[in-house]
């Protein structure tokens, strides 16, 4: 394996691994429903000018994480400006921002889907006031994460006139865009549930089926979370496939999760190692462009400096797969073993060139026992995957 064995340049983040982060992520002072916070406030600067000094390519951010909720003019625009000069100093870009739609009293039940019509005018206004900044600092990516919007008593919520509010409001918030001219596109990131009961779009399968249904789907796309599509116990990397294979995978949210429970937002990898294997694998095969954003939340037993290492495995963690899945491709008994499991065969169409229904065999003319009996050698084929997962190949 000599050939194969990581590099530590390989290991170094760079920029142009465009790994970027939520302000909110480094900057959570952990605060959890049962505890106070056990970290001191962080500035969106020092943020920037740590993250970039760890080979990180940009930071991403809710309108609140920078502009504190109720801040009058001056202060937003100073807010901003200290910020703008971080970016400038560091070469850090801003290629995603959001809004934050949940923290307010006023978003209890819901922003774009509250029973309360004066909340909803209030919140597309929020995002387009936001809208503006994203296009000043060249964000190209808008992502909704609609945390309020759902229920947690089936009475509570029509459910049809809430998905019709969420699709108008996502068509009002293109139209802006449109007439502004600004070159963003938005990504809808699905979650089960937490902080609502229920919320709705709660997977990457809820969401494709929504964009359909807008006015311009061809503007909307997705940002799916490691953690929120594993809390209903579903395989990422199938919904990622899934997502690509619909040309809407406009973003990514990466992290870990152990199972079906709350939102952990774990250190990408720290949760389902293996799923996160093939994650990177396809990411990496696949021609995925996109930025490789980590939303995840330092252990609340952890102080800043804890915070600051936390930041650095989430990169450590991908290059290590990224190198793991590369060796695993280039192996030749993988590519093997990969014969024998058929796994290109999926590739070649059932029927072939010129050929219709007419043309299948016969049901009786086949010999299923035989076809049955065949084995596909799967395990052999995972196997290998963990023997280079673990660097014993
Ligand atoms: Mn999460």
């Amino acid at each position: 394996m000599s050939d194969l064995t990581p590099q530590p340049s390989d290991l170094t983040p760079q920029p142009s691994d465009h790994f970027t982060f939520g302000l909110w992520t480094v900057g959570w002072q952990a605060r959890d429903p049962f505890g106070d916070a056990t970290r001191p406030p962080l500035d969106p600067v020092e943020s920037v000018e740590r993250l970039s000094e760890l080979g990180a390519y940009g930071v991403t951010f809710h309108d609140d994480d920078l502009i504190p909720f109720g801040s009058d003019d001056a202060a937003r625009t100073q807010h901003i400006d200290r910020f703008k000069a971080a970016l400038a100093r560091t070469g850090m870009q801003v290629p995603m921002m959001t809004t934050n739609l949940f923290s307010h009293p006023i978003f209890k039940d819901g922003a774009f889907t509250s029973n309360d019509r004066q909340v909803r005018r209030y919140a597309i206004a929020k995002v387009m006031r936001n809208l503006d900044l994203a296009a000043d600092l060249g964000a190209s990516i808008y992502v909704m994460w609609g945390g309020r919007e759902g229920a947690e008593v089936d009475s509570a919520k029509d459910i049809r006139a809430a998905l019709d509010r969420y699709k108008e409001a996502v068509d009002v918030l293109c139209q802006y865009v449109i007439d502004q001219g600004y070159g963003i596109r938005f990504a809808l990131e699905p979650k089960p549930n937490e902080p609502r009961g229920d919320i709705l779009l709660p997977t990457v399968g809820h969401g494709l089926g929504f964009i359909e249904q807008l006015q311009y789907p061809d503007m909307v796309g997705l940002n799916p979370e490691v953690g929120h599509e594993q809390m209903s116990g579903l395989n990422f990397m199938h919904g990622i496939a899934q997502a690509l294979w619909s040309g809407k995978l406009f973003h990514i949210d990466l992290n870990g999760q152990r199972g079906i429970k709350y939102d952990q937002d774990l250190v990408f990898g720290h949760g389902d190692l293996i799923n996160a294997f093939f994650l990177v694998d396809l990411l990496e095969s696949a021609g995925y462009d996109g930025m490789r954003h980590f939303d995840y939340k330092p252990l609340r037993t952890e102080d800043m400096d804890g915070v600051w290492a936390s930041a650095a495995s989430n990169m450590r963690t991908y290059l290590l797969l990224r190198e793991r899945a590369a060796s695993f491709r280039a192996d030749p008994k993988v590519q093997e073993a990969m014969e024998r499991s058929r796994i290109a065969e999926l590739r070649q169409p059932t029927l072939a060139p010129g050929e219709t229904y007419r043309d299948l065999p016969a049901v009786d003319e086949v010999d299923a026992d035989a076809i049955g009996e065949a084995g596909y050698g799967f395990v052999a084929l995972q196997q290998l995957a963990i023997d280079h997962l673990l660097g014993a190949r």
